[in-house]
């Protein structure tokens, strides 16, 4: 399957995983790169030292390209950024924000910059400045969203832009992959999965929520202070989304509770406290398994069904 984000990043599938905040480290991005997709490393607002010995980590497990995912809410985003040139990054993608004012750097640095866009407008803007894909995340996935569903948005992002775009959210086997090309996609994101792989670092009860999700048990918090984010449902999720449904829990209140909680969730697996950042497909995902079998079967599926 070789389409201009194969040829661009240099990986022998189309596949990147998702740069989840707290959760994607070396030992997931190194796996993903050696089944022969694009692993990265979330920089989210971890320490500069930690991201850097992170991506030193990496390099000793895979010669194959990586990335690094800079989230531009994260209040050392220019020493992140940075140090992804330093380091000889081979990819960055960008979420939360516009990375506008880090794309002449990274460019002159070799580096092919990829940013996260949830609408139209954003995208065709990271084309002017310069990115070399983008990824049209729709709302199904996990973690910080917008409100345009893949189904909707990546044609019209496909329609907008002459560079290639990454699909996002909801895909989580070979039909979602089939399905992103048939919307004009080049390659796909997904973090959802690679949450149930072997490989991935989070708190065995994360990946066990993951495993008994059912269709209904995705829950969106937080539209009210601006950063909406989609979740497991759990008791603490569900007493956010009541709080803010209700009045009960002001804006500043739930910015309080929840300060902390996505690490709560991914290190200690604590179900009253915790944030389980998660996509709507977790639904259909019922296994731990390796990197390398996940990326395999889809992408073996997606060329089955798309016949190449
Ligand atoms: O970034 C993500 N997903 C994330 S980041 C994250 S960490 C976090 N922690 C606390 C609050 C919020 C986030 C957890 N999940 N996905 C990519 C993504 N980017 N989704 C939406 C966007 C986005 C939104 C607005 C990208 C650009 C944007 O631009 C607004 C503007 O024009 O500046």
């Amino acid at each position: 399957m070789k389409t201009r984000i194969t040829e661009l990043l240099g990986c022998e599938y189309p596949l990147i995983q998702g740069g989840m905040a707290w959760i994607a480290e070396h030992n997931l991005a190194a796996a993903v790169s050696n089944a022969g997709g694009v692993g990265l490393i979330a920089g989210g607002s971890a320490p500069i030292d930690y991201l850097r010995e992170q991506i030193r980590l990496c390099k000793e497990k895979t010669d194959k390209p990586f990335g690094v995912n800079i989230m531009m809410m994260s209040p050392n985003a220019d020493d992140l950024a940075q140090l992804c040139i330093d380091e000889k990054v081979a990819v960055v993608t960008t979420g939360a924000g516009n990375p506008g004012k880090y794309i002449p750097a990274w460019k002159e640095a070799g580096i092919k910059v990829i940013p996260v866009i949830p609408s139209v407008a954003l995208a065709k803007r990271m084309e002017r400045a310069g990115a070399d894909a983008v990824v049209a995340e729709g709302t199904e996935s996990g973690g910080h969203i917008g409100e345009n569903t893949t189904m909707c948005l990546v044609p019209q992002v496909v329609d907008a832009l002459e560079i290639p775009v990454i699909a996002a959210g909801g895909i989580g086997d070979g039909r979602g992959v089939a399905a992103s090309f048939m919307l004009g996609a080049e390659g796909v994101q997904l973090g959802t999965r690679f949450l149930a792989s072997e490989e991935c670092q989070i708190h065995p009860t994360f990946k066990e929520l993951v495993v008994k999700a059912k269709d209904t048990d995705s829950v969106v918090t937080g539209r009210y202070t601006g950063h909406p984010c989609r979740n497991i449902k759990t008791k603490f999720s569900k007493k956010l989304a009541n709080g803010e449904k209700d009045g009960s829990l002001s804006p500043d209140e739930f910015e309080q509770i929840t300060l902390g909680s996505l690490r709560k969730a991914v290190q200690d697996g604590n179900l009253d406290e915790g944030s389980f950042l998660c996509g709507a497909i977790a639904g259909m995902i019922n296994d731990i398994k390796p990197c390398a079998e996940i990326v395999k079967e889809i992408m073996e599926q997606a060329e089955k069904l798309l016949k190449y």
